[in-house]
């Protein structure tokens, strides 16, 4: 399927399906591997997810992105029993426009945070576009150079395949994990294109919008309800000859804001500008998020939040079900694409046409539609 980013909208922003990995060609290859890394019980994982093991996380994370029925039941067993051990984290998702600077400001950031203290780092993603593609993953770990050999940091980009509402229920679930791994610090990167802003916004505690200096506000998120979700907006690259612009730009990010109904939080979101890249303002930024959090959880809109948050990832896990069995269903298929066709003939009107598909499946799952 053509990717919903390729629309015009984004245009400049081509996302390619990528190609998928070749097949192995010595046939014991596999087998060879099955044997090198025994397989794990349900206790195993827990146990070493709870011993703060990077191993047994790492393949945790695998078992949860995995397709196969009996390793989502498996991963399903060890979410669920993380899940006491979880929570106690500050969640951060970090979204932009591709090339914003996004990874380069997480490997800053995570430093910064971790020389400051013996906090752990998870960095995690949602990207539904590395589908098949993996690509960003190698251009990511290796913005994230400092990070990525750091003993208390753990990095993993999102490579899971299916729909944004899979993805993101994976990267969610995965937020799980790591919180029980003893990681207290959780960032989420977005894309920065299409839908998943949404998904990670419903998943952090602090949503932080990059921006850069002369991209264009269409892209950038003014008019696309990005900067209504942020709780802070930051404007990066600002170094050498681009500082001035920057802080133009920041001016005019705050005055935009100020357009915005205040947030749910009470708190009107803050404008900063730094360089990730030459490590300036890290300090600021993070004590902007640093200060936010103390607001909000004096003014209980932190747990208000989370809360809130439970309840969308229950309908999300309601609907994803839902559309699962629908089109799981025998018949349903080929009940589809009868109906399109007659839709393209224009014989039959689109609600008509989901009408009859729905009645099909009704009747298939033996429900009386009166
Ligand atoms: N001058 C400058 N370049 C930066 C800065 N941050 C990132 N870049 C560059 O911008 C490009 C995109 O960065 P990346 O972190 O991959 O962006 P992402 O797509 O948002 O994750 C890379 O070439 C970076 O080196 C910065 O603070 N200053
Ligand atoms: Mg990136």
């Amino acid at each position: 399927m053509e990717h919903p980013e390729n629309s015009e909208v984004y245009k400049g922003l081509k996302v390619n399906d990528g190609v998928e990995a070749m097949g192995t060609i010595n046939p014991y290859l596999s087998t060879m591997r099955r044997k090198r890394a025994a397989q794990l019980s349900v206790n195993d994982y827990v146990d070493g997810i709870l011993r703060g093991d990077v191993t047994v996380l790492s393949r945790a994370v695998t078992l949860l992105e995995s397709l196969l029925p009996e390793h989502q039941a498996m991963a399903q067993e060890v979410v669920e029993r993380c899940l006491p051990h979880s929570g106690k984290s500050l969640r951060v998702g970090i979204t932009g426009v591709p090339g914003a600077g996004k990874s380069t400001s997480i490997d800053a950031f995570g430093m910064y945070l971790l020389s400051n203290s013996d906090a752990k780092l998870a960095v995690l993603a949602v990207d539904p576009s590395s589908e098949r593609s993996k690509g960003s993953i190698l251009g990511d770990k290796t913005r994230m150079e400092r990070l990525s050999s750091h003993p208390r940091a753990f990095i993993r980009p999102s490579a899971s395949a299916g729909s944004l509402g899979g993805v993101a229920r994976k990267t969610r679930e995965a937020i799980i994990l790591c919180e029980a791994a003893g990681y207290d610090n959780i960032f989420v990167e977005t894309v920065g294109v299409g839908q998943s802003e949404t998904a990670v916004y419903s998943m952090v505690d602090f949503f932080l919008l990059i921006q850069i200096a002369g991209a264009g506000d269409e892209l950038q998120g003014i008019k696309r309800g990005i900067m209504e979700m942020a709780d802070g907006i930051v404007v990066n690259k600002a170094d050498g000859d681009n500082v001035e612009e920057a802080r133009r730009a920041a001016v005019h990010y705050k005055n935009a804001l100020q357009l915005f109904p205040l947030p749910a939080s009470g708190l009107r979101p803050e404008v900063q500008t730094y360089s990730g890249f030459y490590d300036l303002n890290i300090d600021r930024v993070w004590a902007m998020i640093d200060d936010y959090i103390v607001k909000v959880k004096a003014n209980g809109f932190f747990d208000e939040r989370r809360l809130s948050q439970q309840r969308y990832w229950m309908y999300e896990a309601i609907d994803e079900q839902l559309k699962a069995n629908f089109y799981n269903t025998d018949g349903v298929h080929e009940y589809l694409s009868r109906y399109e066709q007659l839709l393209l003939q224009g014989k039959i009107t689109s609600f008509a046409a989901a009408n009859k598909v729905l009645e099909f499946y009704d009747k298939e799952r033996g429900v009386n539609v009166g």
